[in-house]
């Protein structure tokens, strides 16, 4: 058995129902390590989460001409059909077995979305709602994530606190955040030897929300200590939970340039999905989310930042830093076409 086929969780578990210091510490601590974290005490409930995944394989079972319709789009908007995407080129000659749908341009006060490209399936009024729900409820969890990670970094008070990093992702400022549905179908109806579904690759924005389902296992992770390790699917610790029909611990990991910005005290962690032949589909939901385009990635005002600062920046003036947008063009560009 190697480190992957492990069912053990490699993963720490926070509970972030309150923001303060000691959570903040837990946060800080799983994110400066492994880089990823199962977040619990969220606001989900499983309904939520089962009827999501429902949309999602309403959607993924029509047939492929009419999603193609939906192509995506310059603004990372549709649908995405198998092989297009490669995330791990060098290893992958002919990309990912996946097939995924984007929703992006999103307002976060009202939860809207780039409406007109959706299919009619997410158009129709009550499942349109329900995503609307949904999308606002990522985008509070992620900036409670911020806060505490601001919290963690210890950022002065009177330079913005807790609120610094949601101050640079605002509810209704311009990103690439992206949600995304994906389907990993099994792999006998595709190429039975390719059990990479999605190749090694770390997302490029701040932070990506993780649903995947039980029995739908495939996540791995590079371990620190080299390994690629499996994450499971795992039920909260706290029963109470389950009884108020809260959904499970939800998988968050740090992406590139939240990793940059900290000068590297937070990990960007290496990740792939893979598949056993013969298995059954998966599907999975993730949102990338990421700072407004116009953001320039100053420094932070932590000393914990500053102390991982290894170039001199005396002589740097402000416009002398990339702006958000300009740092995912630099990553787009570096590797592939379409997606995180
Ligand atoms: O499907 C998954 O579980 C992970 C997908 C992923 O890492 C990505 O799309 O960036
Ligand atoms: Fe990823």
């Amino acid at each position: 058995m190697t480190a992957a086929d492990s069912k053990e969780n490699p993963l720490k578990v926070v509970d972030v129902a309150s923001v303060d210091k000691e959570t903040a510490d837990k946060v800080l601590e799983g994110f400066s390590t492994q880089g990823f974290l199962f977040v619990d005490g969220h606001d989900f409930t499983q309904q939520e989460v089962d009827h999501f995944f429902e949309l999602s394989e309403t959607f993924f079972k029509k047939p492929l001409e009419e999603k193609k319709k939906l192509a995506i789009d310059k603004n990372d908007c549709g649908y995405t059909t198998f092989h297009q995407e490669n995330l791990d080129p060098a290893l992958q000659s002919k990309g990912d077995p996946k097939e995924a749908f984007n929703f992006g341009l999103f307002n976060f006060v009202t939860g809207d979305c780039n409406k007109d490209q959706l299919p009619d399936l997410f158009k129709d009024e009550e499942n349109y709602e329900f995503i609307r729900k949904m999308t606002k409820k990522l985008y509070a969890l992620s900036v409670k994530i911020l806060e505490l990670l601001a919290i963690g970094l210890k950022i002065d008070e009177d330079k913005g606190g807790k609120n610094w990093f949601s101050d640079r992702h605002r509810p209704n400022g311009e990103s690439i955040t992206s949600m995304r549905m994906l389907h990993y179908p099994p792999t006998s109806e595709l190429d039975a030897e390719q059990q990479i579904r999605a190749g090694a690759h770390t997302d490029y924005g701040s932070i990506t929300l993780l649903f995947q389902q039980k029995g739908q296992e495939g996540l791995e992770l590079l371990s620190m200590d080299d390994q690629w390790r499996a994450v499971p699917f795992i039920q909260s610790n706290n029963e109470s939970y389950a009884k108020e029909g809260k959904a499970a611990p939800i998988i968050v990991n740090i992406a590139d340039q939240l990793s940059y910005w900290t000068n590297g005290i937070l990990k960007s962690t290496l990740h792939r999905v893979r598949l056993p032949t013969n298995g059954s589909d998966r599907y999975s939901i993730v949102f990338f989310f990421d700072a407004e385009n116009d953001v320039r990635l100053l420094p932070i005002p932590s000393p914990l930042v500053e102390a991982a600062r290894t170039e001199d920046i005396s002589t740097k003036k402000e416009t002398d830093f990339m702006t958000s947008k300009e740092y995912s063009n630099m990553r787009f560009a570096a590797t592939y076409v379409n997606g995180h």
